[in-house]
């Protein structure tokens, strides 16, 4: 099986520490493609040209990190990262969710952030920047709930956290924010989550 990577996207990090966490390293070789370029390797397995995506051994792909991660999770064994009854399943689809759109928005923010200065349009990157701000402030709401056990939903905000501050630093995601923090200190030292944090490279 081969898993499309870059080491700085966040959605493909998820999948990257889904294999850790899994002990699936050996089963899935891993490819470095940068998406932005629609290399033809894949596009031949995502139309979308985006990371991350697998290619199974019969040679058919999936897409979409909830996709991927799911798969990964249930092709090592009985799921550990997806809690599998109500309500924590749905807590932390949410939580997942959430997450992803987090990181959805910070992409759009470094996007726009990257066009010639007379092309950019401040309400569009402001619109977004608000998005950031309005889930961090519900991360923060309910950080105490937050546990440090990893989940799709747990590893996903830490995932997110680390975009922000990798990609975002000005907008200082733990000010304000101490019980995030807190939480972040504890479960960030998880050896999985170290061992992707996102370099330029
Ligand atoms: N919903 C997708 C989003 C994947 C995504 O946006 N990946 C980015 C890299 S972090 C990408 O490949 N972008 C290239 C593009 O959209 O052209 C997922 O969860 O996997």
């Amino acid at each position: 099986m081969t898993l499309f990577v870059s080491l700085t996207s966040p959605f493909a990090r998820k999948a990257r520490v889904v294999l850790k966490e899994r002990g699936l390293e050996e089963r899935v070789k891993q490819e470095i493609t940068n998406p932005w370029q629609s290399e033809a390797r894949l596009l031949a397995v995502n139309p979308l040209s985006q990371i991350p995506a697998l290619v199974l051994e019969d040679g058919s792909a999936l897409i979409d990190s909830p996709v991927i991660c799911a798969y990964l999770d249930e092709l090592a064994g009985p799921p550990v990262l997806h809690p599998q009854t109500a309500p924590a399943k749905w807590i932390d689809r949410r939580r997942t969710a959430l997450a992803d759109g987090m990181i959805d928005a910070a992409i759009l923010v470094v996007m726009e952030s990257r066009r010639p200065e007379d092309k950019r349009h401040a309400p569009w990157s402001e619109a977004q920047t608000a998005k950031l701000a309005r889930g961090l402030d519900a991360l923060e709401a309910e950080a105490e709930s937050l546990n440090s056990t990893l989940t799709m939903g747990t590893l996903s905000i830490v995932v997110a956290l680390d975009y922000l501050a990798f990609r975002l630093p000005g907008l200082n995601w733990r000010a304000g924010r101490p019980k995030l923090a807190a939480w972040y200190d504890v479960v960030s030292q998880r050896p999985s989550l170290i061992a992707t944090r996102p370099v330029e490279g």
